[in-house]
């Protein structure tokens, strides 16, 4: 029911408050706790002002208003956050004496965000970028966080770049743009001038760069960590977070078009699938090696550029994460929180992998200037679930704070509550380093590093037909963008040190009349690192229709019991749909049942979903082929290789569409399929064939 609309500012004639305080509305306060009498007035002299300087009301809510705003993450800006658990699924106490790995089946609240890195808070989610994959422990024994990417390795090798780097990426300074894209000068002039970001390059210009759904995406915590048991005994570690619902991504083209239809395609469709209680799940693995392996693996393990391949020393699973509640509020939380590598818990220690020791003192220094002073772990997303005793104190927004006369240690007055000591017992230790770490101070990179092109081949090579002509047309496409022939070619020229048949694939992309020669490389590419399949996306595929989404485009008079035989197959594969129809009022099915629609046509656009449906009558396709929006619905989803469930009614449309002589394997004809087998071949999400 529509309430007649009342103007609630006026209070002329008739003027009493548009909704005053009751049993159901509490009375508005000042945040000094003042209650307000009037919230739409500001106070004048007289009916028609001016204002007056002592109205502490107005002056209370504009002056909160103006300060709003904290400053954005200088990366990883753009970002999204939810709760849950992490349940360990036995003791690890052989390995690590982390209290978190002690207790098989022990839930250790988490949360988690995501993000991209070049892009503003506001910019869309479906940038060709890395994701940040970040998750807080709330342990026991202090909190750990694991700030990770969806990629295993890192542009750079030394801390000393990253400003460099991300300065490139970032719109460039006398422009104000691009905006969250690597495809200009800035970006390919420095990544073509700094060869260790060769593997990395690969990854970004894969599609593991435009994952579907943050859902669908691996993490790993990229540099080798050190993991200690309660006798001292070290192993090094490597993390991975394996998405249950599997790996998977849009197209670019796809991508393209989601940013325009939908610029929080992802943090919708997180939002979507937490609140439908399809809760997001990763399982947690860990690469176990030893000092030993270490010495002979062909790359240094401290070199965040090189991963180790899973074939060599495989994932071991040790846990799962889920994610079962959103933020109660998007700043306080998915903003404020404040991820540290430095936070880690007994049992585990960094290792002097050089990126790794920059980002110990960068992240910290970060949340300062961010969150504006030291306090930040009173902030409630950031604050411990243990217990904390210290004698830290005062500061910007201390909220926390300690009772009674001591303040300092060594001390001698009694009282334990507040009066802690150290523990070397249980307190953190750091592994001792028995590796040589004497010698001059000296700015330098090890030859250990020098080999920036091997793993780079070894990923290409890894990826299926289908995959490697989707990172030639990346390529393509980012240094089409990039306005100095030089740096195309000087990209050219590394890719030659990659794989020549890639590099001629670009440079015929790109219509170099000539191929530059290949980069001079510090270390030849070794020619010998086999194939990784567990590198391919394409290679592991999910098998499953679970938590996806089926656009059903539907007209009147369409078929009802279809519709209720296919939405009831999806609902038993675990997935989801959405109607999307000539008008957001909805449709009258044949049985004259009434469905709502989700979307409109030109609002509800098929680069939304993972599959179509068109299930109209003859004369509703007649209507839909004369709307631009619904031809595009069809052929968009052709093009993107979707699977396209249609019956005899359609054709219409399909005509429209130029499409009916490209009808193939991936149009399943649902008078002849049964919904069943339907959403069985949905399974295999794309139909890469065509
Ligand atoms: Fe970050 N990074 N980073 N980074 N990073 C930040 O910290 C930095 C690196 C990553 O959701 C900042 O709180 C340096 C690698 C994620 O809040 C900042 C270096 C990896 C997030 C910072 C790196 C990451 C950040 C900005 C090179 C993957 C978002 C805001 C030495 C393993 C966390 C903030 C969130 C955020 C610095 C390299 C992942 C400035 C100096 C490698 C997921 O401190």
């Amino acid at each position: 029911m529509t309430e007649s609309f009342k103007y609630a500012g006026n209070k002329g004639k008739g003027g009493e408050l548009h909704q005053p305080a009751s049993d159901t509305h509490p009375t508005m306060t000042t945040a000094q706790g003042c209650p307000v009498s009037d919230d739409q007035n500001s106070l004048k002299v007289g009916t028609r002002g001016p204002g007056l300087l002592e109205d502490q009301v107005l002056r209370e809510k504009l002056f909160h208003f103006d300060h709003e705003r904290i400053p954005e993450r200088v990366v990883h800006a753009r970002g999204y956050g939810a709760h849950g658990y992490f349940e360990t699924y036995e003791s690890l106490e052989d390995l690590t004496s982390a209290d978190i790995f002690q207790r098989k089946g022990e839930k250790t609240p988490v949360f988690a965000r995501f993000s991209t890195v070049a892009g503003n808070k506001g910019s869309p989610d479906l940038a060709r970028d890395v994701r940040g994959f970040a998750v807080k422990f709330y342990t026991q024994q202090g909190n750990w966080d694991l700030v990770g990417n969806n990629i295993p390795v890192f542009f750079i090798q030394d801390a000393m770049k990253f400003p460099d780097l991300i300065h490139s990426a970032k719109a460039e300074p006398d422009r104000g743009f691009p905006q969250a894209q690597t495809a200009h000068d800035n970006f390919w002039d420095f990544i073509s001038l700094t060869p260790e970001s060769m593997h990395m390059v690969m990854w970004a210009m894969s599609d593991r760069a435009i994952p579907r759904s943050l859902r669908f995406m691996e993490g790993f915590g990229v540099h080798t960590f050190k993991m200690i048991n309660a006798q001292g005994a070290e192993k090094f570690v490597k993390f991975h977070w394996k998405p249950k619902g599997g790996v998977q991504s849009v197209v670019w083209n796809e991508a393209l078009k989601l940013n325009g239809a939908d610029p929080d395609f992802h943090r919708r469709d997180m939002w979507q699938a937490i609140g439908q209680g399809d809760y997001p799940e990763w399982e947690l693995g860990v690469q176990v090696f030893d000092q030993e392996f270490a010495d002979s693996f062909e790359f240094d393990v401290f070199d965040a550029t090189k991963l180790i391949p899973e074939e060599q020393v495989p994932v071991k699973i040790i846990g799962r994460m889920v994610l079962d509640r959103v933020v109660d509020n998007f700043f306080a939380e998915t903003e404020q929180v404040a991820f540290c590598t430095q936070n880690i818990v007994p049992g585990l220690d960094f290792t002097p992998d050089p990126l790794l020791q920059g980002r110990n003192f960068s992240y910290l220094d970060t949340q300062v200037k961010r969150l504006g002073g030291p306090n930040f772990t009173h902030i409630p997303v950031n604050a411990p679930k243990c217990p904390m005793r210290h004698f830290q104190q005062d500061g910007h927004m201390a909220m926390n704070n300690p009772k009674g006369r001591v303040n300092y240690e060594p001390n001698s007055w009694e009282g334990a509550e507040h009066n802690p000591r150290a523990c070397p017992a249980h307190g953190f230790e750091s592994s001792s380093e028995s590796m040589s770490m004497s010698g001059d101070k000296l700015r330098y990179r090890s030859e250990t590093f020098a080999d920036h092109y091997s793993q780079a081949r070894q990923f290409y090579i890894s990826q299926t037909d289908i995959e490697q002509a989707h990172m030639q047309n990346a390529l393509v496409f980012e240094l089409s963008k990039v306005e100095h022939l030089a740096i195309r070619e000087r990209m050219v020229s590394h890719l030659l040190n990659i794989d020549q048949t890639f590099a001629k694939k670009v440079g015929k992309g790109l219509g170099l009349k000539t191929m530059p020669k290949a980069a001079e490389a510090a270390q030849k590419a070794r020619q010998d690192l086999p194939v990784s399949d567990a590198l391919s996306m394409l290679k592991n595929p999910p098998n499953t229709f679970k938590g996806r989404k089926l656009g059903i485009l539907l007209t009147d008079g369409a078929d009802a019991d279809l519709f209720a035989d296919i939405t009831l197959a999806l609902k038993k594969e675990g997935a989801n749909y959405e109607v999307v129809a000539p008008t957001v009022g909805g449709v009258t099915l044949s049985n004259d049942e009434f469905i709502p629609a989700q979307q409109v046509i030109d609002g509800g656009p098929s680069v939304l979903y993972d599959a179509v449906l068109v299930l109209v009558t003859k004369d509703g396709a007649k209507q839909l082929a004369k709307i631009p929006e619904a031809k595009d619905f069809v052929s968009d989803a052709h093009a993107h290789m979707k699977f396209i469930g249609h019956t005899a009614a359609a054709m219409p449309l399909t005509k429209a569409a130029g499409l009916i002589d490209k009808i193939d394997a991936g149009w399943l004809d649902l008078e002849s399929t049964k919904p069943k087998s339907f959403v069985k071949q949905l399974r295999n999400l794309r139909f890469w064939q065509r």
